[in-house]
C-alpha cells in the first residue's frame, strides 16, 4: 500500500518503518537520506532502503493499539500491523477498519470476550462504543434491519482455519438472542433449531484437514426471517459444494468426515448392529494415520449429535437409517476387487471382500447379487442394443468410490432440506439477516477443481465487496456532485467473464469438454490455451503442458486439469441409481427418486461447475438486495496456536481479503458525512447565528464550518462531507461548548466514522 504521507517528511532522526523480508516491516531511526536512498538504523541491522519503501511510525502509537483502524495517525501497511498485533497481543482479537470487523482467530478460549452477560451489554449500544466484536456487527446488522426495515447480510470471510464457523455461530447466537421468542411450550423454537442445525451438520460436513481440525468441507448461507416485529419466524439454511472426494480419499495427516469415528465410537449396542469396529480397519479412514483428536471425543461427539439431530427434528427411525448409511459407506470401502480366473472381469478379492459386501447389502437394504453387479458392471446401449460389459478390477474399484460419493452427498443434502423443512420457512417474512460462512480464498502447490470453484466464490464476493465500499462510495460522491477525482480500484470483472462468460468461458469450455466422449484434460487444456492466448489474466505456465494458471484478484493460482472433467460431472451410474432406488430402506430409496426417461437418455450434461456457478448466481442476487456487513477473518500463525502473530502471513490475508484496499479507499475520501439538516441540528452551536432564520441549510452549513476552520472538507447537494477525523475534531469542540467532558464524548464519536 502507497505511503499517505510524502517522503519529504521523513528527515534525519525521524523513527521510520522499513519493509523487512522476514518481518514484513521493521522500525529504526534514519541517519541519512541520499536522494532516493535513505539509511536507518534498526534495532538488529542497519538497512538501506529506497524512499518508496519506508514510511512514517506514529510516535505517539497508543500503547494498546486503537479499536478502530481508521483512527490510526498514519494508515498504512506497518500501522495496520502493528496495531492488530499489539491488540492480539493483549488478546484483544477484535478490530473495526470503519464498519469492517477483523478477527484474529487466538487459537484459544477466551473467557473475557464471550461470558455472559456480553449479549445483554451489546444490546442496542452504538457500533464502536463498546469494544469490536461479532455481537455489535449482528447488532448494528438487526437495528439497520429494523430501522431501515431493509434486509441485511454479515458476510464471514478468512481462509481455512482463520475462524468463519466460530465467528458464524456467535452471529446467530447473538441474532437469536435478539429475534428469539420467549417459549413455554414443548415444542422446539426456530431460533433453537437453527442453532442445533450447526452440530449436525458439522457432524457430516466437518473433517480434520492440516489446515484445521474442524474444518467446514461446505459453504453455508444461514437466512433468518423476521416478522414485522423483529422475531425470528423462519429460517433457511443453504449449502454449497460438499467436498466428495473426501468419502473415499483422506491424505495423511487429515481425517475423513467426523460422522464416520464417531458412529465408530458409538454406544456398543450400535457398534455391533452396524457390525463397525476399530476404524483403524476401514479403508476409508485408515488411509491416514490420524484417527483420534485430541480436542475431540468422538464417542460424546456421537450422543451430542444424535441430541441435536432430536431438537432440529430428524426422527429416531431416520436418524437409525442415517447412521446405517454411513456404517454401509464404511464397509463399502472395504470391498477389494481382483481379476477373474479366467478374464480380467473383476470380483469381489477374498471372503472378506465378500462379507463386506454382503453386510452392504443388509445396511443399504438392498439385493446383494444386485449390488455386486452394480460394482462390476456396465449395461451399455448402442444403437437399441444393450450389452454387458465387465469392468476391470481398478474401474469397479473406481466404481464402487462412485457410490460411496453419491450416496454420502445425497445423504447431506437429505439433512439440509430436513433441517430447513422442520425449521420452517416464513413466507411472509419481511426481512431477513443473511449469515455467510464459505470458504476463502485458497492457492495450495497443487490445485483441481474445487479450488476452482471456491476462488471463483470469492472473485463473485470480492466484486460484491468492492461494489459495495468502493462503487457505492463513488456514485455516491458522484450523486452529490462533490468533486471527487475517482480513485481507481481493481475491478475483477474480466477474471469473472474468463472463468464464467457463456459461451467461450472456461466453465463452458469445460462443459463442452465433458459432453465429448473423446475430450481428455489435455484437449481440454489446449483448447483452454488456444482460446485465452491473449488474456491477460489467463497464462500458460512455461513448463506445463496440462496446468494453467489464473491471475486472481488475491494472487496468481496454477490449476492441474487432470481431474477436472471427471469431477465436473454431476452423473449418477444408471446401475446404482437403480439398486439404491430399488432399497427396501425408504429412507435410501427416497434419496435415489426415479429419473425421468427424457433426462436420463438425453445428452444434456448435468454440471457441477455450472449448477454452482447458478448458485452462486441466486447468492449474489439475495445479497445484493441487502445491506451488507463483513467479518474478515485472519489466521495468525499456521501451527494453530496460541500467542505467535506472523507478520508476513497476516498482511498476505489482509491483502486477499480487500482490507487494505478498503482501508485506503474509505480514508482517502470522506468517510464521514451528514445531511444537511442534521448536521446543523449537531453543530450549530459552533455557529448560533446560523439558527436565526436568514441562512438556507447549504449556507448554514458552510458557515459552520467556515468557523470550525476544518479544511478538506466537501459540501454536497444534500450533505455535508468530512474527511477521517473530522467529525471527531467538530465534536470535541461541540463537547467543549456543551461542557460536556470530551472524554465521554470521544467514546462516542467512534461510531461516526
Ligand atoms: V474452514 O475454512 O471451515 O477450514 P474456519 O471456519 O475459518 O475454517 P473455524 O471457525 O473452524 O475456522 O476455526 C478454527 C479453529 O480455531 C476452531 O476450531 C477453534 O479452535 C479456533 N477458533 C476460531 N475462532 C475462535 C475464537 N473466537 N475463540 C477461540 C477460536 N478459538
Ligand atoms: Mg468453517
Amino acid at each position: 500500500m502507497a505511503s499517505q504521507v510524502a517522503p519529504s517528511n521523513i528527515v534525519v532522526g525521524s523513527i521510520v518503518w522499513v519493509e523487512d523480508p522476514e518481518a514484513a516491516w521493521i522500525d529504526g531511526e534514519v541517519k541519512k537520506i541520499d536522494g532516493e536512498e535513505i539509511t536507518i538504523k534498526c534495532k538488529e541491522k542497519t538497512v538501506v532502503a529506497k524512499a518508496s519503501n519506508v514510511n512514517p511510525k506514529d510516535p505517539e502509537f497508543p500503547s494498546s493499539g486503537v479499536e478502530d483502524m481508521t483512527r490510526l495517525a498514519y494508515l498504512h501497511e506497518p500501522g495496520v500491523l502493528q496495531n492488530l498485533k499489539c491488540r492480539f497481543d493483549m488478546n484483544e482479537i477484535y478490530t473495526y477498519t470503519a464498519n469492517i470487523l477483523i478477527a484474529v482467530n487466538p487459537f484459544q478460549r477466551l473467557p473475557h470476550l464471550y461470558a455472559n452477560n456480553m449479549m445483554e451489554k451489546y444490546k442496542g449500544a452504538a457500533l464502536g462504543e463498546l469494544s469490536p466484536h461479532p455481537f455489535a456487527i449482528a447488532d448494528s446488522a438487526y437495528r439497520q434491519m429494523i430501522t431501515e426495515q431493509i434486509s441485511q447480510a454479515i458476510l464471514v470471510s478468512g481462509e481455512s482455519g482463520a475462524g468463519k464457523t466460530e465467528s458464524t455461530k456467535m452471529l446467530m447466537q447473538y441474532l437469536a438472542f435478539m429475534g428469539g421468542k420467549v417459549n413455554n411450550t414443548e415444542e422446539r423454537s426456530v431460533e433453537q433449531k437453527v442453532l442445533e442445525s450447526n452440530p449436525v451438520l458439522e457432524a457430516f460436513g466437518n473433517a480434520k484437514t492440516v489446515r484445521n481440525n474442524n474444518s467446514s468441507r461446505f459453504g453455508k448461507f444461514v437466512e433468518i426471517q423476521f416478522n414485522e416485529w423483529g422475531r425470528i419466524s423462519g429460517a433457511a439454511i443453504r449449502t454449497y459444494l460438499l467436498e466428495r472426494s473426501r468419502v473415499c480419499q483422506v491424505s495423511d495427516p487429515e481425517r475423513n468426515y467426523h460422522c464416520f469415528y464417531m458412529l465408530c465410537a458409538a454406544p456398543s449396542e450400535d457398534v455391533e448392529k452396524y457390525k463397525l469396529g476399530n476404524p483403524r480397519t476401514f479403508h476409508y479412514l485408515n488411509q491416514s494415520n490420524c484417527i483420534e483428536l485430541d480436542v475431540l471425543d468422538d464417542s460424546k461427539e456421537y450422543l451430542e449429535t444424535r441430541r441435536a439431530m432430536d431438537v432440529v427434528g430428524i426422527n429416531q427411525a431416520e436418524q437409525e437409517s442415517i447412521f446405517r448409511v454411513v456404517a454401509g459407506i464404511l464397509h463399502l470401502g472395504n470391498v477389494e476387487f481382483t481379476k477373474g480366473k479366467e478374464t480380467d472381469a473383476a470380483e469381489p478379492k477374498d471372503d472378506k471382500s465378500r462379507l463386506h459386501l454382503k453386510t452392504v447389502a443388509e445396511l443399504f437394504m438392498c439385493d446383494e447379487k444386485s449390488l455386486g453387479d452394480s460394482l462390476v458392471k456396465r449395461v451399455i446401449v448402442t444403437r437399441g442394443e444393450s450389452i454387458t460389459k465387465a469392468l476391470d478390477p481398478s474401474t469397479a474399484a473406481l466404481s464402487r468410490d462412485a457410490l460411496a460419493k453419491i450416496v454420502y452427498s445425497k445423504l447431506f443434502d437429505w439433512l439440509v432440506e430436513k433441517i430447513n423443512i422442520s425449521i420452517g420457512q416464513d413466507s411472509e417474512s419481511k426481512f431477513l439477516i443473511g449469515v455467510l460462512d464459505i470458504y476463502g480464498f485458497e492457492s495450495f502447490k497443487t490445485n483441481s477443481f474445487e479450488q476452482f470453484c471456491i476462488n471463483l466464490t470469492n472473485e463473485k464476493l470480492q466484486q460484491h465487496f468492492n461494489q459495495h465500499v468502493f462503487k457505492m462510495e463513488q456514485e455516491e460522491y458522484k450523486k452529490e456532485k462533490i468533486d471527487w477525482s475517482y480513485i481507481e480500484f481493481v475491478d475483477n470483472q474480466d477474471i469473472l467473464d474468463l472463468i464464467e462468460k457463456k459461451p467461450g468461458g472456461i466453465i463452458a469450455l469445460l462443459d463442452e469438454a465433458c459432453m465429448f466422449p473423446r475430450s481428455t484434460h489435455e484437449t481440454f487444456a489446449q483448447k483452454l490455451y488456444q482460446t485465452f492466448k491473449d488474456h491477460k489474466r489467463f497464462i500458460k505456465p512455461k513448463l506445463a503442458r496440462t496446468d494453467f494458471t489464473i491471475c486472481h484478484y488475491a494472487g496468481d493460482v496454477t490449476y492441474q486439469t487432470d481431474l477436472f472433467l471427471e469431477k465436473n460431472k454431476d452423473l449418477v451410474v444408471p446401475e446404482h441409481q437403480a439398486l439404491l432406488g430399488a432399497s427396501r430402506c425408504s429412507f435410501l430409496s427416497s434419496l435415489f427418486p426415479p429419473v425421468p426417461q427424457e433426462s436420463s437418455k438425453s445428452s444434456k450434461l448435468s454440471s457441477i461447475a455450472s449448477g454452482f456457478k447458478l448458485q452462486l448466481q441466486t447468492l449474489l442476487e439475495t445479497l445484493s438486495a441487502t445491506e451488507p456487513h463483513y467479518v474478515r477473518c485472519v489466521k495468525p500463525n499456521n501451527a494453530l496456536k496460541p500467542g505467535i502473530f506472523e507478520n508476513n502471513n497476516v498482511l498476505q490475508q489482509l491483502r486477499c481479503g480487500g482490507v487494505l484496499e478498503a482501508i485506503r479507499i474509505s480514508c482517502a475520501g470522506f468517510p464521514s458525512r451528514k445531511i444537511f439538516r442534521e448536521f446543523i441540528d449537531r453543530f450549530s452551536i459552533l455557529a448560533p447565528e446560523v439558527l436565526n432564520g436568514s441562512y438556507n441549510e447549504v449556507t448554514a452549513c458552510k458557515k459552520i464550518l467556515e468557523k470550525s476552520g476544518l479544511s478538506g472538507y466537501q459540501v454536497g447537494k444534500t450533505k455535508v462531507f468530512l474527511r477521517a477525523g473530522q467529525m471527531a475534531e467538530l465534536d470535541t469542540r461541540r463537547s467543549e461548548i456543551l461542557g460536556v467532558s470530551a472524554k465521554v464524548i470521544q467514546k462516542k464519536v467512534r461510531s461516526y466514522l
